[in-house]
C-alpha cells in the first residue's frame, strides 16, 4: 500500500511538472513550429522573376509580360541541387517589387499569363511546388508588399489586392511552410503609368495583423518571416550574418516591418518578451537576382562553410538565395560550389570525439537519471542535462582520447524551454594543467566554436551565467575538414 502511494505521488508529480526543470519560470519559449523551424538549419531562397529577363535588382514596375520567357526552366532541378546542399525548404519570389506574378493571377494582367512562357498558359508557382511535393522539400512564397506596377498602390484598394493575391497563393499550391515579406519600400514606381513616388507610412499602411490571420487560417502550419516575425525575424544584415550573441526572444514593440534597428535584430534581446527565430538571408552570388555578369562571382565552397558558422553557428537559421539563370535553371558553378560546401560540412561534423564519452556535473537536476549529464553525448537531440532547479552556474567534465586533435566545439541547449546560457568557457585538460580554449555569451539551439587543433584528456564547460536552470542537449568537438578554413 505504501508503496503504491508512493507510485501515485511520483505520477503526480511529473503531471503537475514539478519533476520537471522549472521551465515555466522562463516565460518565453519557441512554439513547436519554431522548434521544427530552426531544424531545418538551412533554408534556400530563389529570385527568380521579371529582373532576371532585364538584368536588374529592383524593376521599376512598366517591364513589359513579353520579356519573361524561360526556355528550359526546370524547378526539379533547383529542388535537386538544393536537397544536395542540405537545403530543407525553399521559397520562392512569385512577385518581386516590380509586381510581376509568376503564377496566372486572376487579379492582374502583369503576369506569366501575358508571357510567352508556354504560351500563356504557364504557372512557375504550380511547377515550383509540384517539384518540391515531389522531392520531399518544403515551399515558401515571397510576396512583396511592394508594388511598383499596380497603379493603386498607397490606397486601400491596394492592400485588397494584395490580400486577394495572398488568398490565390495559399489556397491552389498544396502545402505552403513560409510566407516572406519584405520590408522594402522604395517609393518611386511605374505605379500604372503615374510614373511618381508614394511614400506609405510603414508603421500603419499595411494590415499585418490580418495579413496574418490569413496566412495561418490558410496554412496552419506556414511560419510568417518579416523584418518583426512573428515567427522568424529578419537577421538585420543581407550578409547571413548574425550576432555572436543571438537571442531569440525580442520586444515585438520595438520593431515593425520595413522599420527596425538592424543591431537590435542582430543580437536579439535577452529580455524579450517573444521568441522570433533569427534568418540570416544572403545570395551566393553578390545580386538577389541572377546577372551574367556575376558568372565568376559565386561564394566559394569555403565561403559558404564560413557562413554556416556565422548563422547556423550562431543559433540562426541559414538562409541561402540562389537565383536561377534566364534558361529558368541554377548555374553549374553555383551549383557545385553548394554541394561541395555540403560534403565539407557532413566531413568536419561526421566524427564527434565525444561521443558517448563520461560526463559528470557538480549539479543535476533532482539527481534524476533523466537528468542526467550523460544525455549531452548521447547523440539524441530530445534528452538533455539540466542543472539543479535553484542553480545558474554549473559546470560538467567530459572525458575525451587525448591523442586526438580537435578544433570545433558544438554545444547545443534544449531550446524548447526557452534559451537560457547567457555566459560560458570552455576549459581543456592537457599535461600542464586546465587551459581556457573557447568562451561564449548565447547557445541556443546550435552554438559552433572555432580555435586552432588542440588536444587534451578532460574537456570542461563551464557555465557562468543563465536566466533559469542552465540545460544542455548536445556536446561536440571535432576536427575540421579541408576547406573549413577561413575565420
Ligand atoms: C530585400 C529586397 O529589396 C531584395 O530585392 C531581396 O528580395 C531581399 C531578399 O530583400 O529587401
Amino acid at each position: 500500500m505504501k508503496n503504491l502511494f508512493a507510485i501515485f505521488a511520483l505520477l503526480l508529480i511529473s503531471q503537475t511538472g514539478i519533476s520537471q526543470p522549472d521551465i515555466s519560470s522562463n516565460k518565453v519559449g519557441p512554439s513547436a513550429k519554431q522548434v521544427a523551424y530552426q531544424s531545418l538549419e538551412m533554408v534556400g531562397f530563389v529570385h527568380f522573376n521579371m529582373n532576371t529577363f532585364t538584368d536588374k535588382e529592383w524593376g521599376y514596375g512598366d517591364e513589359s509580360p513579353a520579356l519573361f520567357d524561360p526556355k528550359k526552366l526546370d524547378c526539379e532541378q533547383w529542388v535537386k541541387a538544393a536537397k544536395d546542399a542540405g537545403i530543407k525548404e525553399l521559397i520562392l519570389t512569385a512577385k518581386h517589387h516590380d509586381g510581376f506574378c509568376l503564377w496566372p493571377s486572376a487579379y492582374t494582367e502583369h503576369s506569366i499569363k501575358n508571357s510567352p512562357y508556354k504560351n500563356g498558359k504557364g504557372d512557375i508557382v504550380k511547377e515550383f511546388t509540384e517539384a518540391c511535393a515531389k522531392y520531399g522539400m518544403k515551399a515558401g512564397l515571397y510576396l512583396s508588399p511592394w508594388d511598383r506596377n499596380h497603379a493603386e498602390y498607397g490606397t486601400p484598394a491596394y492592400l485588397t489586392y494584395y490580400k486577394n493575391q495572398l488568398r490565390e497563393l495559399l489556397s491552389n499550391y498544396g502545402k505552403i511552410t513560409e510566407v516572406w515579406f519584405d520590408g522594402a519600400n522604395g517609393g518611386d514606381g511605374y505605379y500604372g503609368g503615374a510614373k511618381e513616388t508614394r511614400k506609405i507610412d510603414k508603421k500603419s499602411y499595411y494590415p499585418w495583423k490580418d495579413i496574418q490571420e490569413i496566412v495561418y487560417k490558410l496554412q496552419p502550419a506556414a511560419s510568417i518571416f518579416s523584418d518583426a516575425g512573428p515567427d522568424i525575424r529578419w537577421i538585420g544584415n543581407e550578409r547571413g550574418i548574425a550576432g555572436e550573441t543571438l537571442w531569440s526572444m525580442l520586444d515585438r514593440t520595438k520593431v515593425a516591418v520595413g522599420d527596425a534597428d538592424s543591431d537590435y535584430l542582430n543580437t536579439g534581446d535577452y529580455y524579450g518578451s517573444s521568441w522570433v527565430i533569427g534568418a540570416c538571408d544572403v545570395s551566393i552570388r553578390p545580386g538577389w537576382f541572377y546577372h551574367a555578369k556575376e558568372d565568376e562571382s559565386f561564394k566559394t565552397p569555403s565561403q559558404l562553410v564560413e557562413l554556416y558558422y556565422k548563422s547556423v553557428g550562431r543559433n540562426a537559421v541559414f538562409l541561402l538565395n540562389i537565383p536561377p539563370n534566364r534558361d529558368g535553371l541554377f548555374a553549374e558553378k553555383d551549383v557545385a560550389s553548394m554541394k561541395k560546401f555540403r560534403e565539407i560540412l557532413d566531413k568536419t561534423f561526421k566524427d564527434n570525439l565525444a561521443s558517448n564519452s563520461k560526463v559528470t556535473a557538480n549539479t543535476v537536476f533532482s539527481n534524476a537519471a533523466k537528468f542526467s549529464p550523460g544525455n549531452i553525448t548521447d547523440g539524441d537531440q530530445e534528452s538533455y542535462w539540466a542543472a539543479a532547479g535553484d542553480k545558474r552556474q554549473a559546470s560538467l567534465e567530459i572525458a575525451i582520447d587525448s591523442t586526438k586533435k580537435f578544433d570545433r566545439i558544438l554545444l547545443q541547449e534544449p531550446v524548447r524551454f526557452g534559451q537560457r546560457i547567457a555566459s560560458f568557457d570552455i576549459q581543456l585538460l592537457r599535461p600542464g594543467g586546465w587551459q581556457t580554449i573557447a568562451s561564449g555569451t548565447s547557445i541556443g539551439f546550435k552554438r559552433l566554436l572555432r580555435i586552432t587543433p588542440i588536444a587534451g584528456s578532460k574537456i570542461r564547460i563551464n557555465i557562468w551565467d543563465a536566466n533559469n536552470t542552465p540545460a544542455l542537449s548536445n556536446f561536440g568537438v571535432f576536427k575540421a575538414a579541408g576547406g573549413d578554413t577561413i575565420f
